[in-house]
């Protein structure tokens, strides 16, 4: 049988501390989850709903180094600056904590131990490049130095990003640290590797079949598509073992002897900050941690981007199923990712709106950016932010359907009535009673619609009832009705202010700041959820206040000074002017043969993805040359083109192919490659000077 759980645990991914918050974290984990956990809260069901920040691991430590500061400084200043603006913005943690804290050093540790007590790692000795001048080992981002492939001197440790292949740090010729520039030595180290492959078959059944939730009323098969996609994806590609420890200084230590040194992998602390966090809440608040997280009777929901979607999914599930004693997550509704006027927003290159920045340049509009937000919340699929939309929707949904409907609904109460609403008496028309109807349904709507996370959908019923609300007014003209007919204007206007109130009750979730000013200026109580009979919240007899202003119009110069200031980021980063070689005189210059050369041939060079092998007349024969404009060009798009051609670069071989000379091309990071063809027609072998 299923039944409603007895407690709710609601997670929004712990944001690294090493930057402020923008608007895509907004969209993909935090208001998604506050508007979730303010229904089930409204519903007067008990929930924890837990959050905090992520002050460990290389997104901290390279930060720190860049700036010339200590993790420490690092994540006390974006820790205090993120939760401010979490509150600002209205999303209402019951806990916002932190895993640099003693709390979860202990938690995470006392896990890690009873993990190694059942034998869940396996400890393997590895070598490791180590900077002997910055006294560290290098993880794969860490170190650079020559693609083994294709030559390129920009490979990192993990990946070449010319050639694409994957790497390991000690395929790289000539590896360098990026931290000191030094050479790297290699270093015996020991690791604690979780071996995953021995729980591929509860995770299929977990992830695919839905086998462990059974019993609760929500169908855990409803999860979302591309995170269980995601998650097969990744099972059926091998479940490989994974080091849950780290050679830094920065982190959790490992409290074993012998790992002196080391401190857990920061994906194996940060999801446990759920727990200690919960901890921290419970204890608080004179409540028994272990009842959200050790009792089966309580739905865990993890709500996260979709970057963290196998580590919510697969390996935190892991760690918790090997502990024993812990729920899984229930369900894990992971956003996918919000761009921004056009281009993925970006921390580093501060291609992004910053929570903080709209906070202090939108005061007190803070429902303004959380419906456009929760509008366009990218949960099935990519989405994009614009300051346009974001004009459009504050001004012609916001302003125009519920500020003005609400607007009228008050005015008019207090024209009539004094302010008191008026009775429900009379024979309703039918296109009244339809408009209610509507009403009505899409109030039953708004609550379903959240509990299985389709939030945009619920917002668009809330906002319903405020549509139907003004083709009532516009319908019947109250204002012209009231010459004639008292008795249907008094029914009128008693249903519109009951639309008023239920449309607030409904948008409260996601709108809070501007439900409770309805609230506040009609002077009601809420029901607890579901209401016992919707649009039935005011009663007659019943005095309501004064209105504030719910919403301002958002100008167009106020759109046209935040896309400057995007415009001004993006003039910013141009890339810097590549200095100028030092001068060679004119008869080295005389030494290059350059000239045009038509490509006569092109095909792929076999197991590369760069690399193109050309055959091409130089004027004085065939030359055949291996070229890595791939990624650029496809074979076919190049044959018959006259192109500039280094012709005398000594022969070499490419592949297990000589390539005699060198294409000559233009190159940037945005675009990549370009050939470089005469404006005019010309003859292959035609010098070039
Ligand atoms: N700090 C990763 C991120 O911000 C991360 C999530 C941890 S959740 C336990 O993408
Ligand atoms: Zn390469």
């Amino acid at each position: 049988m299923k039944k409603e759980p007895k407690r709710y645990l609601v997670t929004s991914a712990l944001p690294y501390a090493n930057g402020p918050l923008h608007i895509g974290h907004i969209a993909g984990a935090y208001l998604n989850a506050d508007i979730y956990v303010r229904y089930l809260r409204a519903c007067g069901r008990d929930v924890a709903f837990i959050c905090g920040s992520d002050e460990h691991g290389a997104a901290i430590t390279l930060r720190a180094w860049r700036e010339g500061k200590t993790p420490r400084e690092i994540v006390d200043h974006y820790h205090g600056l993120m939760k401010q603006a979490f509150e600002d913005f209205g999303i209402s943690f019951d806990e916002y904590y932190r895993t640099s804290s003693a709390e979860h050093h202990a938690m995470s540790q006392e896990i890690f131990l009873k993990l190694a007590e059942k034998g869940a790692f396996e400890v393997k000795n590895t070598t490791q490049y180590f900077d002997q001048e910055a006294g560290q080992f290098l993880a794969d981002r860490y170190i650079t130095g020559t693609c083994p492939h294709c030559a390129s001197d920009r490979a990192y440790g993990d990946q070449c990003e010319n050639c694409g292949r994957t790497l390991s740090p000690t395929d790289l010729l000539n590896a360098r640290s990026t931290l000191s520039g030094s050479q790297p030595v290699l270093k015996e180290t020991a690791h604690w590797y979780l071996p995953m492959a021995q729980h591929e078959m509860w995770i299929r059944d977990y992830i695919a079949e839905g086998k462990l939730h059974e019993k609760f009323h929500h169908d855990p098969k409803q999860w979302k598509a591309h995170v269980v996609g995601q998650c097969m994806s990744w099972v059926d590609g091998g479940l490989q073992s994974r080091a849950m420890t780290r050679d830094l200084d920065w982190g959790v230590p490992v409290p074993l002897a012998g790992a002196e040194g080391k401190v857990l992998y920061v994906w194996l602390d940060a999801p446990i900050g759920y727990i200690t966090n919960t901890k921290v809440w419970a204890d608080r608040n004179g409540k028994n941690w272990e009842d959200y997280w050790k009792n089966d009777d309580t739905h865990l929901v993890h709500f996260i981007g979709k970057d963290n979607i196998v580590f919510h999914c697969i390996i935190f599930p892991i760690i918790l199923k090997t502990h024993g004693g812990f729920n899984l997550p229930v369900n894990v509704p992971a956003n996918e990712f919000m761009n921004l006027e056009g281009e993925k927003i970006s921390t580093s290159r501060n291609w992004a709106v910053w929570l903080h920045e709209y906070l202090q340049d939108f005061p007190g509009k803070q429902d303004e950016m959380r419906y456009v937000l929760a509008s366009i919340m990218p949960e099935q699929k990519d989405s994009e932010f614009t300051w346009a939309d974001f004009r459009d929707r504050v001004n012609n949904e916001l302003a125009d359907i519920l500020g003005n409907f609400v607007n009228r609904v008050f005015v008019l109460t207090h024209k009539f009535y004094g302010g008191t609403v008026p009775a429900y008496t009379g024979t309703p028309s039918d296109a009244e009673l339809a408009l209610l109807e509507e009403a009505r349904a899409s109030f039953r709507l708004v609550g379903e619609k959240i509990e299985h996370f389709r939030f945009r959908d619920a917002l668009a019923s809330a906002m319903d009832i405020a549509r139907a609300g003004n083709k009532l007014l516009t319908e019947t003209e109250p204002w012209k009705l009231i010459k004639t007919n008292a008795e249907a204007t008094g029914r009128i206007m008693h249903a519109a202010v009951n639309l008023v109130a239920s449309a607030a009750y409904c948008l409260k979730p996601f709108l809070p700041f501007t439900a409770e000013k309805i609230r506040e200026a009609m002077g009601i109580a809420w029901p607890q959820w579901p209401a016992q009979g919707e649009l039935n919240l005011v009663a007659a007899g019943h005095s309501i206040g004064q209105l504030p202003i719910l919403f301002e119009k958002i100008t167009d110069e106020t759109v046209a000074a935040q896309v400057a200031r995007l415009a001004a980021t993006r003039a910013e980063q141009a890339p810097p002017q590549r200095p100028v070689k030092p001068n060679i005189d004119f008869d080295t210059f005389q030494q290059l043969d350059i000239r045009l050369v038509k490509i006569l041939e092109a095909e792929a060079v076999p197991k590369t993805q760069k690399l193109l092998k050309l055959k091409v007349d130089s004027g004085s024969g065939v030359r055949t040359v291996v070229s890595g404009i791939a990624a650029h060009y496809s074979p076919e798009t190049l044959v018959g083109k006259t192109v500039l051609f280094l012709a005398n670069l000594a022969p070499r071989e490419i592949k297990g192919i000589v390539s005699e000379g060198m294409i000559l091309m233009a190159e940037n990071d945005e675009q990549g490659l370009s050939l470089l063809c005469p404006v005019k027609e010309m003859k292959p072998g035609d010098a070039v000077k």
